[in-house]
């Protein structure tokens, strides 16, 4: 691999070591060592401080209290903003490349900076003050970057909710948080489609008990009055005032909440703080991915998913380089769309994710081919284990053999990438489809799910297990947002004194980290994160469906999909292919489009334990066509359930 682009060197990018230490090697080392003096001196001389912090970290993984730089004062707007003006106010902050591509645009710093602080007048003016959590409806894209900036401005603490979601899941999401404002759209656009997100919108203000107003911004005129019983975002930000102070923040204050599905109860938001997420944001981004501030950074991922939050805002602009939102689809107008983009922009580093990479594999190379990608370095991958098809496809293909190739594992807790194999040496191997190396600061423990003991790693030794983090770092997450108990029972209490992610890893013989999948009944659906309860909820409410299991199942294009077994309540009329579509149209509406199951199954039982607990690993095996590995079943409640449902699986084939 000694033709990759070349990215600069070493020392370079690390001004605070220079002189120090001169290899990846060493700086690992001194930065699990000397954990507290790394991250100290990387967050003096990368943040902007208004008063920098005299203490480090006073975090303690066995209690779960997390905390960092705890007296400083900063704030996390200024940092990715406003520090940037005076060098290079007319550069590209954001470029925004919409559905409509002869609409997409350019937004310098000094364009950013004032429409932000335009954005911060209005909700200063509708009431929001610093410590008030306001919910944002809006897809990536100027608006909806320039809303989490401008909360981050006044201290206002943002909850951005993916527009996929229905009325339902946004207003759950709005109280839960006790959200006083929604900022919101009427219509989006993806691939060549117009989204109406009107309906959403009114039902969720009317549902939501916590909401004392909604800021509609406007992309269609108010031709049918709807406007009128909502504050008209557009029109106020037009009349606002450019000039906006930013408010002294502490280090330790909440940035913002993101909600992401556990494996029981209702979708949790966890909780980010300012400095110490912003500073792990800015360097994973400028290390993993080699990112300059002469950059332009493409992470194609939507704003309402944690990848926007770090990798499309607040990472590439504290480090002062231009961010690309990419508020399209990768089929639009053909499958070319992405890599017209980056010949068009001249994108340095693409970061998307392997359920798109698998779907455009397929369409074939010309559209790859047909532009001009020299201006690649770093090509990156997230949310899902990539395959090594992917992951060679991506390579050879569009990065010519010449990119470097980064499979970043972490997670909406984690707030930054955790594993990747990069920061490496120049030239090191990255091995594909893999996550490899710990991050600066990060140190991993397998451990025994059995005796929740971390099981010892020596070279040449491979090992499996639970994938937890013996170190704070100061991107994670604080806390579940007025859940403390639950965060502590996911997070710490599974494994004491460490971080458990809830994934399970292999670690190899070189040390080297592959991501096994979740240990839990989270699911992944093209990336997005659900649990199978969320799912099951909701067809149980269906008033013909008396009980419900859901699953993941592997799936070629979406990593997984969801399978449901119900059983349905013995009606004489019921026509079940009519309630197979009308749970159909549940989950849809009343969760998500993208979390509707692939496959219902009525049953007549399902395998439960005597103790009741669903094994859905009996199911999981059923719908693989394991049956020779389905094992002992004899303790189930009822064991003959399981020749049912084979059969009923086998049938539908
Ligand atoms: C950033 C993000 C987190 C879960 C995580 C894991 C899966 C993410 C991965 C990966 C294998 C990778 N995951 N990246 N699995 N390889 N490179 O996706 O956050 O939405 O919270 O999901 O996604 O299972 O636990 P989030």
């Amino acid at each position: 691999m000694s033709d990759r682009r070349p990215s600069a060197g070493f020392s370079t990018k690390f001004e605070e070591f220079q002189g120090e230490v001169d290899s990846h090697e060493a700086l690992y080392k001194y930065s699990i060592g000397q954990t507290d003096e790394f991250w100290g001196r990387c967050a003096m001389s990368r943040l902007s401080w208004t008063q920098p912090p005299k203490t480090v970290n006073a975090s303690d993984l066995n209690s779960g209290e997390i905390k960092w730089f705890q007296d400083g004062k900063l704030n996390v707007c200024y940092n990715c903003v406003d520090r940037h003006l005076p060098s290079h106010a007319d550069k590209p902050a954001l470029i925004w490349e919409r559905d409509d591509s002869s609409k997409s645009r350019k937004v310098t710093y000094r364009e950013l900076h004032e429409y932000i602080c335009k954005f911060a007048n209005v909700l200063k003016a509708n009431g929001v003050q610093k410590g008030d959590r306001v919910a944002i409806y809006l897809p990536v894209g100027l608006q909806g970057a320039a809303a989490m900036l401008a909360c981050a401005r006044i201290g206002a603490v943002h909850s951005v909710i993916f527009t996929g979601f229905s009325a339902e899941a946004l207003s759950h999401r709005i109280d839960d948080a006790d959200c006083k404002l929604l900022l919101a759209q009427d219509y989006t656009s993806r691939g060549g489609k117009t989204i109406n997100l009107k309906q959403i919108v009114i039902d969720a203000a009317n549902k939501s008990k916590s909401l004392k107003k909604t800021l509609v911004y406007s992309e269609a005129d108010n031709q049918d009055g709807w406007l009128d019983s909502f504050t008209d975002l557009s029109k106020q930000i037009e009349d606002a005032s450019s000039e906006c102070p930013i408010v002294e923040m502490n280090a330790e204050d909440p940035l913002f909440l993101l909600y992401t599905s556990g494996s029981t109860g209702k979708p949790k938001g966890l909780v980010h703080t300012s400095a110490g997420y912003l500073l792990y944001a800015q360097m994973t981004v400028k290390h993993v991915f080699d990112l300059e501030p002469s950059d332009v950074f493409a992470c194609v991922a939507d704003i309402g998913w944690i990848t926007g939050h770090t990798y499309v805002v607040y990472g590439p602009l504290a480090n002062g380089a231009t961010t690309l939102c990419f508020d399209s689809h990768p089929l639009f107008p053909n499958a070319g769309r992405y890599w017209e983009t980056v010949a068009k922009y001249h994108v340095t580093q693409f970061y998307g994710a392997p359920t798109a990479y698998r779907m455009l594999l397929r369409l074939g190379n010309e559209f790859v081919k047909s532009h001009d990608l020299s201006s690649l370095r770093v090509i990156g991958s997230v949310g899902e284990p990539i395959n090594v098809a992917a992951w060679t496809w991506l390579h050879e293909i569009v990065g010519n053999s010449k990119c470097d190739i980064v499979d970043t594992w972490w997670q909406t807790e984690t707030g930054g990438n955790l594993l990747t194999p990069r920061p490496s040496n120049q030239g090191a191997e990255i091995k594909p489809g893999m996550a490899m190396r710990q991050f600066y600061g990060i140190e991993v423990a397998i451990c025994d799910p059995g005796t929740g003991k971390e099981i010892a790693w020596e070279a040449g030794q491979k090992i499996e297990g639970a994938l937890c983090f013996k170190k704070p770092w100061p991107g994670m997450a604080r806390t579940i947002y007025g859940n403390h108990k639950r965060f502590l029972e996911t997070y710490y209490n599974p494994y004491p004194g460490m971080y458990f992610s809830g994934d399970g890893a292999v670690r190899d013989e070189d040390g080297y980290v592959t991501i096994t999948g979740r240990m839990d009944d989270v699911i992944n659906i093209s990336g997005h994160r659900l649990g199978t309860a969320e799912i099951e909820d909701v067809l149980n409410s269906h008033l013909s469906v008396s009980e419900t299991a859901v699953i993941g199942i592997p799936h070629e294009i979406k990593g997984e999909s969801a399978v449901a077994f119900s059983i349905l309540k013995e009606k004489a009329d019921l026509n079940q292919e009519n309630v197979r579509s009308e749970l159909i149209q549940l989950v849809r509406g009343r969760l998500a489009k993208f979390a509707a199951p692939e496959k219902i199954y009525f049953v007549t039982g399902l395998p439960k334990t005597r103790s009741g607990k669903i094994m859905r690993r009996i199911l999981r095996k059923i719908s693989a066509g394991q049956i020779d590995e389905i094992g002992d079943v004899t303790t189930l409640a009822d064991p003959s359930v399981v020749q049912l449902i084979i059969q009923k699986v086998v049938g539908a084939k």
